[in-house]
């Protein structure tokens, strides 16, 4: 634990490029776009996620929460949530800092994260330790994460708080920090808060009456196994249904050059685009060219 203030969270404006996005990202660890998007897309979001909120248990230990609600499976759940999740800074952004390792980079999970009133701070952590505990060397990036402000998210009400500078430190150093080292991400509805799968963070409490709603978009290295099963998550018969570009970033596309093929070593993207929308209980491979391997 360090006994310095922390530095502020760097905050860029939605106009500024992806490169300027990206270094200020790799430079920090984590960057606040602010208002990225409007706060009727927002609101789309979270009437399309409600009934589920409305129906899930909150977590069952400290990390999950035990007064958080999540609420996952947002490609399908929510098509308000598309444009999040393709969100062309975001995806951009996380093309251009994980591209360094990676010949592709997918989704690796969608989630709308509800801290309820009362909620305790969660554990700080890396994301990236889901990987199982994987000892990445210090900048070798292989996750963007991303949360978008549904709800304002402010010091009380359990915003994410995050240690800038923390994607430098070895994981033993990670391991050190505490409470007083993170720094709250307040955000105004439609603003989004950019860390690495490296960055040190966590669900701030919620002291406060209301609901903190988050929507956690996370991009990885496309050779990475996905968090969220985005084949259970999306499936064949609602992929079909996405424009290209979100079916391949949901993992219907090659991860490397042969990572992902399906059936005579196909591009999964060409075998979903073989398939009727919404009506798909089988179809025609035999149609796909045998030579499509290589198209990562
Ligand atoms: O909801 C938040 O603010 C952060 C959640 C988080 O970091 C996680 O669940 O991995
Ligand atoms: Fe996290």
């Amino acid at each position: 634990m360090t006994t310095t203030q922390p530095a502020d969270l760097p905050r860029l404006g939605r106009d500024s490029g992806i490169d300027t996005i990206a270094e200020t990202l790799r430079d920090h660890g984590v960057v606040v776009v602010e208002q990225l998007v409007d706060s009727d897309l927002c609101g789309r979001v979270l009437d399309e996620v409600e009934p589920h909120l409305g129906r899930v248990a909150p977590g069952s230990d400290e990390f999950t929460g035990t007064s958080t609600r999540r609420v996952g499976a947002l490609l399908d759940r929510s098509p308000a949530a598309r444009d999040l999740v393709a969100h062309p800074l975001v995806v951009g952004v996380a093309d251009e800092v994980l591209g360094a390792h990676a010949t592709s980079v997918q989704l690796h999970l969608t989630q709308v994260i509800a801290v309820g009133p009362g909620s305790a701070v969660q554990p700080l952590h890396r994301d990236q330790w889901c990987f199982d505990f994987f000892p990445f060397p210090p900048g070798w990036h292989v996750e963007v994460s991303s949360i978008w402000a549904l709800t304002p998210f402010t010091a009380d009400d359990g915003a994410t708080r995050i240690v800038p500078g923390s994607h430098l430190l070895t994981d033993d150093e990670a391991r050190t920090l505490g409470g007083s080292d993170a720094v709250p991400a307040e955000m105004a509805v439609g603003s989004v808060v950019l860390y690495l799968g490296s960055t040190v963070h966590g669900a701030g409490a919620n002291r406060s009456d209301g609901t903190r709603i988050g929507c956690n978009v996370d991009y990885s290295a496309g050779w990475l196994r996905q968090e969220e099963n985005q084949y259970l998550s999306t499936p064949p018969s609602v992929a079909a249904d996405l424009p290209e570009p979100l079916q391949r970033l949901a993992g219907y596309s090659f991860g490397a050059y042969a990572l992902g093929y399906w059936g005579d070593l196909q591009d999964p993207a060409e075998v979903l685009g073989s398939m009727e929308p919404r009506a798909v209980t089988s179809f025609d491979h035999t149609a796909l060219p045998p030579e499509s391997l290589g198209g990562a």
